[in-house]
């Protein structure tokens, strides 16, 4: 079949304001398998412009693809673009099958398929076997019920190309699969890396560089966190074939920097020591930079020369909070004594520490924010990151805090750089005025500037300057928006109302129940409903008492 694989332009800050890309790996991840089958393959990549939807239609209309395949890794945020797109889509090429997949709409394919006809299909979950399996069904015209981790409309005509006439567009009509295992060996898929030119792909200051993924998945329980029910259980990859990977991509296409997808690499300390070993085995001078918990790297402290041996140039933590109590209920299972000695010994390694913080999971007071502050400086991070907590629907935060009023309805905004969910005890402009006054000092101290001047390590002080030169223009970027585009609200609904009557929730959870096994405040809701997605979908449809108001306020053209 001929596909195209199109990454949206999405219109946040990561996207819009670094003047470098890179590959998206969700797509590429998808774009392997399907070359394997023998299928013709391209990626539109709409973030370099941004295309506009007319560029990026003409785009489409040239390659002429039987199958659209669309989705970002910016999952929610990107929603809104999505449906502009697709609609419009829809309207030129009648005959083209669009198929959605990602992190948003796996938990939201209800209403997604209800308000957006011209979407054909939804993959629930992880996508390389099932997007094979679906494009297999559609070249061979066979029945679609049985391609596990799909959502289609009842009476939907199979076959090579979409029957426009027969196909079903009415809303309310709407099947889910059973949903598909994970796929437990993640060395049977392949990145489909020969779809991108590498040398249009850069981070770290313009240098060549890919995303990758070791492991997929988190064993943690954090309450906020939607990426442990999305990826379902913790696998990596085989370390030193992944290792070897990553050194044929330096040796063949001359990338230098490795940015890890992962939400936790290093959970596995076995695993983790056999990588690196791999990698200094193969003796390539890559950068790798990734995300792990504080408690990982207190529990390798004795490895740590591994990780820098590597190239592990950045590690991100999210210490989320320097309240002890705050921590304990968002399950961070993490401590102020194990992030500050995290950073510590990231330090004397010469490995930068960034600190990711999020505000809005307590209702803050002036007071809080001020102690934050003083926490934080003690942590004394090289970086650090200041963001809002945001609500995504399938997460334990967004049940706990569903009373709780909606200030930020733009569903592009929900990219934890805008406050979504109102404070009671601060208005947003302090809130803001709090937030950048924490990144002021923390980034303009002289400490910082010593080390982003004067440190010892070459490649410390360029990734520091590097840093702070989208840190600047970041900055300008969020006060404009802040004063003149963000369109807050101070009387928008409370969270449960924003994501729908609470028959949607309890219908969407008890439909995704497989998909996220372990979640508690998840299970307790789904056993009321028995009967697996097709009698969720038919108490959807019964109870629907009008628009969620996520649907009336964004999902525009
Ligand atoms: C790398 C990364 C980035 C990179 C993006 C690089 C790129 N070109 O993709 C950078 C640093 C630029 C970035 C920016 C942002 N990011 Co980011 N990022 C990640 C990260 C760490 C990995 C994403 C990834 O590659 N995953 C691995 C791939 C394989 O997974 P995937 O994309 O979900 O794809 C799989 C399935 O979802 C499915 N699938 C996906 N699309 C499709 C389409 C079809 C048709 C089908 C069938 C299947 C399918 O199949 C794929 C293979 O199994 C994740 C955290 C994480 N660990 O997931 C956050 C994450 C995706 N980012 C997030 C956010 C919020 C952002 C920003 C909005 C931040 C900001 N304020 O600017 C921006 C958005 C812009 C953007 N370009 O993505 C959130 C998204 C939350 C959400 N639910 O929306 C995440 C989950 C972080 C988090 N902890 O919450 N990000
Ligand atoms: S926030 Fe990080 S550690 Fe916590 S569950 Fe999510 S991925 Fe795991």
């Amino acid at each position: 079949m001929k596909i195209l694989l199109l990454n949206p332009p999405h219109p946040s800050i990561g996207s819009r304001i670094p003047l470098e890309h890179l590959p998206p790996l969700g797509l590429l991840s998808l774009g392997g398998p399907l070359l394997d089958q023998g299928h013709q393959v391209e990626l539109l990549d709409a973030e370099f412009g941004p295309l506009s939807v007319a560029e990026i239609l003409e785009r489409i209309r040239h390659y002429g693809p039987q199958a659209v395949l669309v989705g970002h890794s910016g999952s929610t945020s990107g929603h809104p673009v999505v449906t502009q797109i697709t609609r419009a889509l829809r309207k030129a090429l009648e005959q083209t099958w669009i198929i959605y997949g990602g992190v948003f709409p796996t938990f939201h394919w209800p209403e997604i398929m209800e308000q957006e006809p011209q979407i054909d299909f939804i993959v629930r979950g992880e996508g390389e076997k099932t997007i094979v399996r679906l494009i297999r069904a559609l070249e061979a015209g066979q029945a679609l019920e049985n391609v596990r981790g799909i959502v289609f409309r009842n009476g939907t005509v199979s076959g090579p190309l979409r029957n426009a006439e027969a196909t079903p567009s009415s809303p309310g009509k709407v099947r889910a699969a059973e949903p598909a295992p994970i796929i437990a060996d993640l060395d049977t898929c392949r990145v489909g890396w020969e779809l991108i030119n590498h040398a249009r792909y850069t981070y770290w200051g313009q240098r060549r560089a890919v995303v990758v993924q070791f492991s997929r998945g988190c064993p943690h329980l954090c309450q906020y966190c939607g990426q442990r029910g999305f990826w379902r259980s913790w696998r990596h990859r085989d370390p030193a074939r992944f290792a070897a990977e990553l050194a044929r991509l330096y040796r063949e296409h001359g990338v230098e920097v490795i940015n890890f997808a992962d939400e936790n690499p290093t959970a596995s300390r076995q695993a983790w020591r056999d990588f690196l070993e791999a990698l200094i085995a193969e003796d390539v001078p890559l950068i790798l930079v990734g995300s792990t918990r504080a408690s990982d790297i207190v529990r390798d402290a004795d490895i740590l020369h591994l990780y820098k041996r590597a190239g592990v140039a950045r590690l991100l933590m999210g210490i989320e909070s320097t309240d002890e109590e705050t921590l304990r209920q968002i399950r961070k299972g993490s401590t102020q004594a194990l992030d500050r000695e995290a950073i510590h010994l990231l330090r004397k390694h010469d490995i930068i520490s960034m600190a990711a913080f999020v505000t809005g999971f307590a209702q803050e007071t002036d007071c809080d924010y001020w102690r934050t502050l003083r926490q934080i400086l003690s942590y004394d991070p090289d970086q650090i990151q200041a963001l809002y907590a945001t609500p995504h629907r399938w997460t334990l935060f967004a049940e706990q805090e569903s009373n709780r009023r909606v200030i930020q309805p733009d569903l592009r905004r929900w990219d934890y750089k805008h406050q979504v969910l109102q404070s009671d005890n601060v208005p947003p402009w302090r809130v803001l005025f709090w937030m950048k006054l924490i990144e002021s000092v923390m980034q303009l101290r002289p400490k910082s500037l010593c080390r982003l001047l004067a440190h010892s390590d070459r490649g410390f002080r360029a990734a520091m300057r590097w840093y702070y030169g989208i840190g600047r223009r970041v900055w300008v970027y969020e006060m404009w928006h802040w004063l003149f585009c963000d369109g807050r609200t101070s009387n928008g609904p409370t969270l449960g109302q924003f994501w729908g009557t609470d028959a949607t929730r309890r219908a969407l959870l008890a439909s995704n129940k497989s998909t996220i096994p372990e979640n508690p405040g998840i299970l307790d809701v789904s056993p009321e409903l028995p009967g697996g997605p097709e009698r969720a979908m038919h108490e959807l449809n019964q109870t629907r008492t009008g628009k969620n108001h996520y649907s009336g306020y964004h999902v525009r053209a």
